[in-house]
């Protein structure tokens, strides 16, 4: 485990509710790496990796990966950015996620970014993405739904009841919900 203190935010939200396109923003402005589990994941899968098969086909049927290969991939990556301050993004998706991230690392995020969206916008937003990943086609995009309710909503609930989350509106157009992000990570330093 890390020894310094890390600044960790956890990025959290349905499929297409917009963690990467915002993350990418959030970066520029506050001096945070941005880690997408996905990513990621999607690396460790091309590089040849003995998970490789597996990593493949559970994000096609947009089932949610053994945390021990995530949490390594997190871990490695925060090593090597150097930096002290992250926004995971899409991690945890799980119960068994989060206590493993939590048990392993010693570290409770700082917050929790919300983004909040329904189902048609994320849906319409995922199919119009055309950049050719394996999930983006409407059978596994209704499988990751299903698995973002039955399983990721309880861990933003949990945060919720200890007061983490913090929830952005985020079927508005990219600039708008900027604004609302902006302001919470603005509200950090006073
Ligand atoms: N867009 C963004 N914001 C918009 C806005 N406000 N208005 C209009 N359009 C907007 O955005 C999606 C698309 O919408 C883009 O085209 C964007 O331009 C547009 P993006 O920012 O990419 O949304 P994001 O929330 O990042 O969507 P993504 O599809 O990446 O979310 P998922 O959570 O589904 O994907 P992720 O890569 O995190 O995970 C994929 C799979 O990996 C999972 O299903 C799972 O199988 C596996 N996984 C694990 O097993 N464990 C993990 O810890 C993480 C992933
Ligand atoms: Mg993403």
């Amino acid at each position: 485990p890390p020894d310094k203190k890390l600044t960790v935010v956890f990025v959290l939200g349905g499929p297409g509710s917009g963690k990467g396109t915002q993350c990418a923003n959030i970066v520029q402005h506050f001096g945070y790496t941005h880690l997408s589990a996905g990513d990621l994941l999607r690396a460790e899968q091309n590089s040849g990796s003995d998970n490789g098969e597996m990593i493949k086909t559970m994000i096609k049927d947009g089932q949610i990966v053994p945390s021990e290969v995530t949490i390594k991939l997190l871990l490695r990556a925060m090593e090597e950015s150097g930096n002290d301050k992250f926004l995971i993004d899409g991690f945890p998706r799980n119960e068994e996620n989060r206590a493993a991230f939590e048990s392993v690392t010693g570290i409770e995020p700082e917050f929790v970014l919300f983004f909040d969206c329904p189902e048609e916008e994320m849906e319409k937003r995922v199919l119009n993405r055309n950049q050719g990943r394996a999930d983006d086609n409407i059978e596994s995009i209704r499988k990751r739904f299903k698995v973002y309710t039955q399983s990721s909503l309880p861990v933003i609930e949990y945060y919720d009841s200890k007061g983490k989350v913090r929830k952005i509106d985020a079927s508005k157009p990219v600039e708008e919900v900027f604004v609302a992000v902006k302001e919470v990570f603005t509200s950090l330093d006073e």
